[in-house]
């Protein structure tokens, strides 16, 4: 994931590109950083959008084509199997580099209990999509989570629509045949269509929530720790959250807690052990974990907080 909250190999990777072909996306804050000089400085964007409305709206400059993806992914393999081979391994290379010193799960060096990144690497297993809500939760999923053959990584993105996690969970798995659908939510926006637990058991939706509570509205107190100078009003102070597996308990989903990292590994083989059923898994997570690495604000998609040099990083 590039942007705001992106891997920072993947940014890096980003700010050292020279051509950029940009696949319908609005290029909203959230990919380029407030910086959007830097976005495109040194590079050529290509961007490919089936509204012309989105083209050359907030990145300017842009070679624009207005067409739906599918045609024009066919047209331009189509163009390139004429054009011959071209030998990228040199880049390839120097990708896979970045991403070696710069992993997601050393990120966090002081996070207190549970790793999230660790943790959602750890979700890999036989399921057809996970789905998020919207909050610190969906930033380390996409950050970490390992998508392999057809899986689906399904979020309501840019929209940033809190408590949508638990209905497009109930979407997916309707469009699934079957198989398991993983939610990934939190504490706060999972409270928000709870009642659409009952929606799952009456329809049997093998719908696995992995919920990670931190006991707050995690993503904006991030954001008054860094710049309202730590007064937590309504996201922790004021703030308070049910028993989620009692919750879950009366609703008849098999629900378990897990607080350490150790515990992990055999909580997730239970919660996907019956691919059929429905079942709930809270994690317990710092409630001061942040999630980085983070554009502050203003600067360039290369400049990630913490600042930290790879040597820093590995040494811990
Ligand atoms: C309906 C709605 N209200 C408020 C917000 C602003 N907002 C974004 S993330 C967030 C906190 C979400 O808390 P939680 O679900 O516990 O997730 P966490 O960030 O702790 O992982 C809030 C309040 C929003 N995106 N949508
Ligand atoms: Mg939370």
């Amino acid at each position: 994931m590039i942007g705001t909250y992106g891997n920072r190999w993947a940014n890096m990777a980003l700010g050292r590109s020279d051509c950029l072909l940009v696949l319908g996306s609005r290029l909203d804050i959230r990919q380029t950083g407030a910086d959007v000089d830097a976005f495109k400085a040194g590079r050529t964007i290509h961007h490919v959008d089936c509204d012309l409305g989105e083209i050359n709206n907030r990145v300017t400059g842009c070679a624009g084509t207005v067409a739906q993806l599918r045609p024009f992914i066919t047209a331009i393999a189509d163009a390139a199997e004429t054009a011959g081979p071209t030998d990228r391994s040199e880049w390839l290379n120097e990708i896979a580099e970045l991403r070696r010193t710069w992993p997601d799960t050393m990120e966090l060096r002081e996070v207190v209990g549970i790793n999230p990144n660790v943790l959602m690497r750890r979700l890999a297993g036989p399921v057809a999509a996970y789905v998020t809500d919207v909050g610190q939760h969906q930033m380390w999923a996409a950050q970490s989570l390992q998508l392999t053959g057809d899986q689906r990584f399904i979020t309501s993105g840019g929209l940033g629509a809190m408590g949508s996690g638990l209905p497009l969970a109930v979407g997916v798995a309707l469009a699934s045949a079957g198989k398991p659908v993983v939610l990934i939510a939190g504490d706060g926006g999972f409270q928000l269509n709870i009642q659409e637990l009952q929606t799952v058991v009456r329809n049997s939706l093998p719908i696995k929530i992995v919920l990670l509570n931190n006991g707050c509205h995690g993503m904006v107190r991030q954001f008054q720790q860094s710049y309202f100078d730590e007064r937590y009003v309504s996201t922790s102070w004021g703030y308070s959250a049910p028993d989620f597996t009692r919750v879950a308990s009366a609703y008849g989903i098999a629900a378990a807690q897990v607080t350490s990292i150790d515990e992990l590994d055999d909580a997730v083989a239970k919660l996907y052990r019956d691919p059929s059923a429905p079942g709930l898994l809270e994690v317990s997570i710092d409630a001061l974990a942040n999630v980085y690495p983070k554009i502050a604000f203003g600067r360039p998609l290369t400049e990630m907080e913490p600042f930290a040099s790879p040597i820093a990083l590995e040494g811990t």
